[in-house]
């Protein structure tokens, strides 16, 4: 988990046979998420099924794709290896409904593990258990038949996991979804010891708090309050506002570039967020010590979509100068001021300031914990470049920006704190009201 912890920068991506459609059937534009398109009534599920012949992404190249993570400065992806509609990306032996039977044949998994474990970006497999497409999924238990019928597809989830960590061991963890309905809700006890046979199987295994609820139908956080894995999987394009929102915890925020779509869409609607507002959830995430993971929809082809390219350009661009501040960082202890965010650094006594709104009077107010002195404030891309804080009361300073040299664009001031000397007050009285 310290490992984890240190990412700071992730990607997800969400490939499967709904990148075909694309969020459009029959001339039609589906509203919803184009993962989601199979549960349209205007899509038959045999019709969406059938996407299995057509899936031949001619172009798909896993070592571009893991370059451009790389450039973006990611430090882990999370990987759909079976979305709800129950399409494998991996030649699974325990269904029919994998690329092996796609006019494409190959594995994805393997080689986008292999691609994205020589860049250095560690793999976390995503897996739906609720699965559309076999027909032991229920929803509920309610008669003996749902029983036995989820008893088999119990056996078939347990099947594919262990599966998966026995074909792909590089990979770190797995990111779980669609555990919400009441026939998996129910299965604490079958849920608990599988989690112990996968920890037991692939030592350090890293598992978010969707995958089992306790004996009382709890889900992420336990009767007890206590959270169940080993990071909290609740912040799904949202991010929390303070540090008692995090409750102490590991955590990481998923984010898609418009409002929801996963899976590639072609027509994106709405707004489309921008390089800047993205960093700035990244700031925030890691200022509140939690990780922020940005998704990518690849094309039917295997190719990248051209916004997402852009965006990942401009966040590595971004990267390139700001990393210090993201990798390794932490929740600083400093009260949030409104230009944006503090970060500490786990590994020396530095504090990233990550300003995104720049104030008008260009002065950033820094109020440092008690016996807390500023010592040095730079510029991360300058370490030259020198503010001098301005003393305005107890621990209190304005850092003096240059309003003619600085950017429209978010930037990292660097503050090297120490120690107050031992007696010094700084002379501040309190108003006696
Ligand atoms: C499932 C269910 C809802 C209500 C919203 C989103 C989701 C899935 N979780 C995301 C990570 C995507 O995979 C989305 O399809």
């Amino acid at each position: 988990m310290a490992r984890w912890r240190a990412y700071g920068l992730g990607q997800f991506i969400h490939w499967g046979l709904y990148s075909i459609p694309a969020g459009e059937w029959n001339g039609k534009i589906y509203n919803g998420a184009a993962e989601w398109i199979r549960t349209w009534k205007e899509v038959s599920p045999q019709a969406y099924d059938s996407l299995i012949y057509r899936f031949n992404p001619a172009k798909f190249n896993p070592d571009s794709w893991a370059a451009v993570a790389k450039q973006m400065g990611v430090k882990y992806v999370t990987i759909t290896t079976k979305h709800h509609d129950g399409f494998c990306l991996w030649p699974s032996k325990f269904t029919d409904f994998t690329v092996a039977n796609s006019p494409y044949k190959k594995d994805i998994i393997g080689p986008l593990v292999k691609a994205y474990d020589k860049q250095g970006i560690d793999v976390i497999l995503y897996f739906s258990v609720m699965d559309w497409h076999n027909p032991d999924w229920q929803y509920d238990i309610k008669t003996r038949d749902d029983s036995i019928a989820f008893n088999r597809f119990k056996q078939f989830t347990r099947n594919q996991l262990l599966e998966l960590l026995t074909r792909y061991p590089s990979a770190k963890g797995l990111w779980f979804d669609g555990t919400w309905d009441k026939s998996w809700v129910k299965q604490a006890a079958f849920a608990d010891s599988l989690e112990t046979e996968m920890r037991k199987l692939h030592p350090g295994l890293i598992i978010g708090s969707r995958f089992r609820a306790d004996e009382y139908g709890k889900r992420h956080f336990d009767s007890n309050g206590n959270l169940m894995g080993d990071y909290e999987q609740g912040w799904e394009r949202k991010i929390p506002e303070k540090i008692t929102d995090v409750h102490g915890n590991d955590w990481d925020c998923v984010m898609t570039i418009p409002e929801n779509q996963w899976g590639y869409a072609k027509t994106w609607q709405g707004h489309i967020k921008t390089a800047d507002e993205l960093l700035e959830m990244l700031a925030k995430c890691v200022s509140l010590d939690g990780n922020f993971v940005l998704n990518f929809g690849p094309k039917p082809d295997g190719t990248l979509r051209a916004e997402e390219l852009s965006l990942a350009k401009a966040i590595g661009d971004w990267m390139a100068v700001n990393k210090e501040a993201i990798y390794s960082g932490e929740y600083a202890g400093f009260i949030k001021q409104d230009w944006g965010y503090f970060i500490k650094s786990t590994a020396s006594n530095k504090i990233y300031m990550l300003v995104f709104n720049i104030p008008v009077s260009g002065l950033l107010r820094v109020v440092t914990p008690s016996h807390t002195v500023i010592r040095k404030a730079y510029g991360l891309d300058n370490a030259a470049s020198n503010y001098t804080p301005e003393e305005i009361g107890a621990s209190t300073y304005f850092i003096h920006l240059n309003q003619q040299t600085t950017p429209k664009k978010p930037f990292v001031i660097v503050l090297e704190t120490g120690e107050a000397a031992k007696g010094q007050t700084g002379g501040y009285e309190k108003a006696k009201t």
